[in-house]
């Protein structure tokens, strides 16, 4: 039996203020810096070791992985970032508030945008200065592998190369993983471990900062998974991830 630990991050600041965040890349916010040590204090609770961490090329997720690492002081073990581990990108919704997008779409547009499998947001214009061709992150990337939009289906099809070709050989070697990412790129890869239909995958969401473990069988299909945190946690940090087409920016 082995064990994946998969955690988005703690709220960015933009998750604070509901605005579409994607490929842009926010730190934290004061409250996301608490959840990821409570992330840490959760698996330190409970045992967790890692001998190698994966996580993505943005500073929200980077920080989170640190934090957790540094509290279970497991500085120290390879830790590897890829742009493929990124969080969906958000097109031109990137920089606009959730609440708003809903009063002016409706709710219903909004949850498409958000939660569908295969609906991507607008796409950013070329020139727009969001393409990720201008972040000198991406420099290496091919242009056929740049985003101007994704859907949650395009965001599997670039984590799960990523994730059989790196990640899941390390797991079968019985090396002990944690994954830190995002809302989008987690469920995504969380709908190819359990095999979530695209009619079932809208009704998920991931909370900030709360590990999600995965037992995997010897072929590393998902035999179980669950949160490390009491379901009042769990649901109220779901609901505060459903919410955020419901509120105005805090
Ligand atoms: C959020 C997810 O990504 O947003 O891009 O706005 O996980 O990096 O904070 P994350 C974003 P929703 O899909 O939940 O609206």
């Amino acid at each position: 039996m082995y064990k994946l630990v998969l955690l988005r991050h703690g709220e960015s600041e933009w998750n604070k203020e509901n605005r579409f965040t994607g490929w842009t890349d926010v730190d934290l916010s004061e409250r996301g810096v608490e959840e990821a040590h409570f992330a840490a204090k959760l698996l330190k609770e409970q045992g967790y070791v890692f001998d190698v961490a994966f996580t993505s090329v943005l500073k929200r997720a980077i920080k989170t992985l640190w934090i957790v690492l540094e509290d279970i002081d497991l500085m120290w073990i390879p830790e590897y970032k890829h742009w493929r581990l990124n969080e969906r990108h958000y097109g031109a919704l990137q920089g606009l508030n959730k609440a708003e997008m809903a009063k002016r779409y409706g709710e219903e547009q909004v949850l498409l945008w958000r939660r569908s499998y295969d609906v991507p947001p607008p796409p950013l214009e070329k020139d727009d200065p969001r393409n990720p061709r201008f972040d000198p992150k991406y420099k290496d990337l091919k242009d056929d592998e740049i985003p101007l939009s994704e859907s949650l289906k395009d965001t599997l099809n670039r984590v799960l190369p990523y994730y059989h070709s790196t990640i899941a050989p390390l797991v079968k070697e019985g090396k002990r993983v944690i994954i830190a990412a995002h809302g989008n790129s987690l469920r995504a890869l969380v709908k190819y471990l359990d095999n979530i239909s695209d009619e079932e995958i809208p009704h998920l969401n991931i909370p900030t900062g709360i590990p999600l473990v995965y037992e995997l069988d010897e072929n590393l299909n998902a035999v179980n998974h669950y949160y490390l945190a009491d379901e009042k946690t769990l649901q109220e940090a779901i609901e505060r991830v459903k919410n955020q087409i419901k509120e105005d920016p805090k």
